[in-house]
């Protein structure tokens, strides 16, 4: 075995990479990041939590996420970082998923460092935009040195639960840093056609560095385009005064191996998901942030109080052909809490005549593996009364489908990014008060969530954190639980697998 790692969606049959990822993560790459979270924990077994060594860890943590960073220099560089911040120690921490031998303990301590790495991405992008909370960096602490030391399953389950609540505010932080530098997202028309200037694509979760690329390239002959989970950066009021912005380009991250090719200007890579980088556009992607690959130009972090520098990729842009169209129609966004809770007398209205029936959250990631068709056809097969909530990549699943409206309310309402998320959970407390409810699972509404990295376990940590129960989650349950653990999640908080489409809209329209 040259490695092991199982933190995501599509490990190797559902069990572990251990010759190299599935996601093109060398063995060595990996071993390296094996070697950086223990660090860390040894940092948070050492040191006490404070601004730099919280921000440190959260940086680190989200650089070992899946499909942020390739890099093995970057990461040894970071791995020589922690070692000076962990100072001269004795603690001895092992190495490694598999360095646990209790099957139930290790899927536990696993579990809780996958949420950590999810609540470290959302904490770093907070973090950026100025924003930071000494109580999220502290539990991150406890959390990493609880996974190194000698804890029953009991203990380490309140550490998970707890995770979740963490995860809760860990993105209201960030739904607070970015509506409050880029104004609270409107319902908005996104354009997937291009234009006739060279453009630049910015892909990620980063609206900072959308902003500063935003704000250099303007007037400079070329367009900006959204990629994947930039997408929902289109119905911030801030970005909107661009006119540069130009559309979205493209779908979901697993696509890109086909579709940067015929782009034929800049990539900027802002955060997960990069993958394995082709020869066709190898010239002309960057990585910025935690994101990184060898031999692709890393645009170096902001110095204090200033910006990053994105002259090279703009000069470069200029010098590109303009993008190939890949299709041309609009997709609808902008339906985060704010803009949602503006239409509340209409949805409840909307459900006591009885034209909307139910509610289906289809929140989360997307992925290449085709079973993953799954989430298509349960779009297409909900029944004209129903609504799908959705946040995260996973809508690429379903949002060019011409699904209708009822009473002018879109069946697919897209609230954001992964970490908007949370505003699906707002907006669900705040129906469960408009119905004068006692108990959010008396909702008409389900969950049917599309898992693929570690920020989707921080999401359906924190969906559990608040009281949602009857969660369907796919395409397969992750490969890090234990049968025993799998069977307290089944059966405290009613996690399930997903069936065929057929038979979970059957289910789900029953309230199952
Ligand atoms: Fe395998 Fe996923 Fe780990 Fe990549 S991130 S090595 S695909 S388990
Ligand atoms: Fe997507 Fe990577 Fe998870 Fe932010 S971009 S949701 S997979």
């Amino acid at each position: 075995m040259k490695m092991f790692c199982f933190q995501c969606q599509e490990t190797m049959k559902n069990t572990g990479c251990t010759e190299g990822g599935v996601c093109g993560k060398r063995a060595d790459v990996a071993n390296r990041m094996d070697e950086l979270v223990r660090e860390l924990k040894r940092i948070a077994l050492t040191r006490k939590p404070d601004r730099e060594l919280g921000l440190f860890c959260v940086q680190s943590l989200f650089m070992t996420i899946t499909n942020a960073n390739f890099d093995e220099t970057r990461i040894a560089a970071q791995i020589e970082r922690a070692k000076k911040l962990a100072g001269e120690t004795s603690v001895a921490v092992p190495l490694g998923v598999l360095s646990c031998e209790n099957e139930d303990l290790r899927s536990l301590r696993e579990l809780l460092t996958y949420g950590l790495k999810g609540i470290a991405a959302y904490a770093d992008h907070a973090a950026m935009l100025g924003r930071e909370d000494d109580a999220i960096y502290a539990f991150v602490f406890k959390a990493l040195a609880a996974t190194a030391e000698d804890h029953s399953a009991e203990e380490l389950t309140a550490l998970v639960l707890e995770a979740g609540s963490v995860a809760v505010r860990t993105m209201a932080l960030l739904d607070e840093a970015n509506t409050s530098a880029y104004g609270k997202p409107r319902i908005t028309k996104v354009r997937t056609g291009v234009g006739k200037r060279p453009g630049i694509l910015i892909s990620g979760h980063d609206l900072c560095d959308l902003e500063e690329l935003l704000e250099q390239s303007k007037e400079k002959s070329i367009d900006i385009y959204t990629h994947s989970e930039m997408l929902p950066a289109h119905a911030y009021p801030a970005f909107r005064k661009y006119p540069h912005l130009y559309g979205n380009y493209g779908g979901a991250w697993y696509r890109q191996n086909l579709e940067f090719a015929s782009f034929r200007g800049p990539i900027l890579m802002t955060t997960n998901c990069i993958t394995p980088v082709q020869s066709a556009y190898k010239d002309r992607i960057f990585t910025t942030g935690m994101a990184g690959y060898p031999n692709v130009p890393h645009i170096p972090d902001r110095p204090q109080g200033g910006h990053k520098d994105f002259s090279a990729i703009i000069a470069l842009a200029q010098r590109c052909p303009p993008p190939v169209e890949l299709d041309n129609m609009e997709i609808v966004n902008g339906f985060a809490h704010d803009q949602v809770l503006e239409l509340a007398d209409k949805i409840v209205a909307a459900v006591k005549k009885g034209a909307i029936k139910r509610f289906i959250v289809m929140a989360g990631c997307d992925g290449r593996q085709a079973s993953r068709e799954y989430f298509t056809r349960t779009a297409s097969e909900l029944p004209p009364d129903t609504i799908i909530l959705t946040a995260g990549c996973a809508k690429y699943r379903y949002n060019k489908l011409a699904l209708g409206q009822i009473d002018s309310i879109p069946r697919v309402l897209d609230a954001g990014q992964c970490n908007d998320s949370y505003s699906l959970a707002l907006i669900a407390l705040k129906l469960k008060e408009a119905f004068g409810l006692d108990d959010v699972n008396a909702l008409p509404l389900s969950f049917d969530l599309a898992w693929y990295e570690q920020k989707a376990v921080a999401v359906l940590l924190a969906l559990l954190s608040l009281g949602f129960r009857k969660i369907r989650l796919g395409p397969t349950l992750p490969a890090f639980l234990s049968p025993a653990v799998a069977s307290i999640l089944v059966r405290n908080f009613g996690i399930s697998g997903i069936d065929t489409p057929e038979h979970d809209v059957a289910a789900m329209m029953r309230g199952e």
